[in-house]
């Protein structure tokens, strides 16, 4: 499989979906030029949704959508919870979808995800048609302060492709106790940490407990408490964690945007588009397909 996705980022996929970036590269406006900006620096950037997508009808739309995923989630909990989607390992995670989801533009996260202002931030950061690979929400349930940090709540590099973008929204207000996200700016392939465990695709991505912070100075270290309705725009080939809530959950709107390499050889696709290929436009076409 390593193998496979080098193949495919050097030679075969990746290289036909750069040419079709660099024929038709998008005009972006000014808030998404300073997100590339600022991913191209640090590998992260953090924004008010609102200032990316205006309309105010999407944000009550995806914000109603959340509060019915909290209650139907919050009764799931204090019932025997056997309808609640969550991952071996990962139980920490209340999953709005998990995969093999059917999704359409009628879905207002996946509306905001599959648009072009969101795209257009994608495929420029990463210099090439991306592919939008997962969508989802969740819900972090509190766990004893004095628990182990597990899984994704430790430090680590996603090991599935280091062209690499995920969005956070924030979906409710995020202090310390809520689980933020936390990233080391400048870790991601390219950057200042990129040889403290380097990526490698399906690597040994988590280092050992205690040892990122030997490494990595504590003012190298971004920890994001941040009101709802915040959006943080980040590589996670770059170290990051999270998730890690004691006192209130966590809930945000996630999506991931990976190279067709990946798509390829080291990651599924979590939902399945439901709506006409036809009717969307070449770049958006080839990021749901
Ligand atoms: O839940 C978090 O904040 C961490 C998420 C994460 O590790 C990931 O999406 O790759």
């Amino acid at each position: 499989m390593r193998a496979t996705y080098s193949l495919h980022d050097r030679v075969l996929a990746n290289r036909t979906s750069r040419r079709h970036f660099s024929g038709s590269v998008p005009e972006l406006d000014d808030v998404q030029q300073k997100i590339v900006s600022a991913l191209d620096a640090e590998g992260y950037c953090v924004v008010p949704f609102s200032e990316l997508i205006p309309d105010a009808a999407t944000w009550t739309a995806i914000e109603q959508q959340a509060d019915e995923f909290v209650s139907d989630t919050e009764a799931g909990l204090e019932g025997d919870g056997e309808a609640l989607r969550v991952r071996a390992g990962k139980e920490f995670v209340v999953r709005r979808h998990s995969f093999g989801v059917e999704l359409g533009f009628d879905d207002p996260w996946f509306a905001v995800c599959a648009s072009r202002p969101m795209l257009d931030i994608a495929n420029t950061y990463l210099g090439l048609w991306s592919k939008l690979q997962y969508v989802d929400v969740w819900y972090s349930v509190p766990q004893a302060a004095d628990a182990d940090r597990k899984a994704s709540q430790r430090w680590h590099r996603d090991f599935n492709d280091k062209h690499l973008l995920k969005a956070f929204l924030y979906l409710v207000d995020v202090d310390d106790s809520t689980g933020p996200f936390e990233y080391v700016p400048e870790s991601a392939p390219g950057g200042r940490y990129a040889d403290e465990w380097p990526w490698r695709p399906l690597g040994e991505n988590y280092p050992p407990d205690g040892e990122l912070e030997k490494r990595i100075p504590e003012d190298g270290i971004r920890t994001f408490t941040a009101p709802k309705g915040t959006m943080v725009f980040c590589n996670t080939a770059g170290f990051h964690r999270g998730g890690f809530a004691t006192e209130r959950p966590r809930v945000l709107a996630t999506v991931t945007y990976c190279s067709p390499a990946s798509l390829a050889s080291l990651t599924d696709r979590s939902y399945l588009y439901t709506g006409s290929l036809d009717e969307v436009d070449d770049a958006t076409r080839f990021a749901l397909s």
